[in-house]
């Protein structure tokens, strides 16, 4: 994905007058993230007026066998996504079909090779190291890492070189924006903490300019 501000928006619990309206506003954006609160109250004609916009990334995790994995991606990419973002842990073959999908649309594709909430540590953690690797032995164009450990996005940024990482978990799950950047995220997404606030505008332009420091 091409990085300017560093910021992705997380598009969830909205409705989509608020959904076109903020696509408009939040222009400074690098993209929307849409998952699946947004398409199961809405449609994918609404993923697809997005991206009529904005650069779209659909967080669908998806985590299924090659063949189901390989139509949901195929679906996000028909509606205009520019990357979709995927489960590591199903597997090598689960994986490299989603990849091949993304290749032959000329997407991307973000695998989550650690969450943000506390239930991350039960059982994903445990395979951070071993999902990393493959995940760059596969040729992914980068990974999804928790935003409010800035720890461990260093430890992921030592594990996947120069593949791009995005860091979910600022604001309401405690994740600062520049501490992100600075532990090695390329961009930041950021959900409620903008789309709930009076002003989205505002917080969107602040968060930018943390970045930018
Ligand atoms: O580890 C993850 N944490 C996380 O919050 C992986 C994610 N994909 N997300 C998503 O990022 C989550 O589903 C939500 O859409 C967004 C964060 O939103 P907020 O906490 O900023 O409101």
């Amino acid at each position: 994905m091409k990085r300017g501000t560093g910021l992705i928006v997380a598009l969830d619990e909205i409705n989509v007058h608020q959904a076109i309206e903020l696509s408009r506003t939040l222009k400074m954006a690098d993209a929307l993230k849409v998952g699946y609160p947004f398409v199961l109250r809405n449609d994918m004609g609404m993923v697809r007026d997005l991206a009529s916009r904005n650069k779209v990334v659909c967080d669908f995790k998806v985590a299924d066998i090659p063949n189901t994995n390989r139509q949901i991606v195929e679906e996000a990419f028909k509606s205009g996504a520019s990357a979709v973002i995927v489960h590591a842990f199903t597997g090598r073959d689960s994986l490299k079909q989603c990849i091949k999908t993304a290749n032959d649309f000329g997407g991307e594709i973000f695998c989550i090779v650690e969450m943000s909430h506390p239930g991350s540590k039960q059982f994903m953690d445990k395979s951070t190291d071993e999902m990393a690797k493959m995940v760059v032995e596969e040729g992914a164009h980068g990974v999804i890492a928790p935003g409010n450990k800035p720890n461990r996005i260093r430890h992921i940024r030592s594990m996947v070189g120069d593949l791009q990482i995005m860091a979910p978990g600022i604001g309401k799950q405690g994740g600062n924006a520049r501490e992100a950047i600075d532990a090695g995220a390329d961009f930041v997404i950021v959900g409620r903490s903008i789309c709930q606030a009076l002003k989205p505008l505002d917080v969107a332009r602040k968060i930018v300019a943390e970045i930018g420091k």
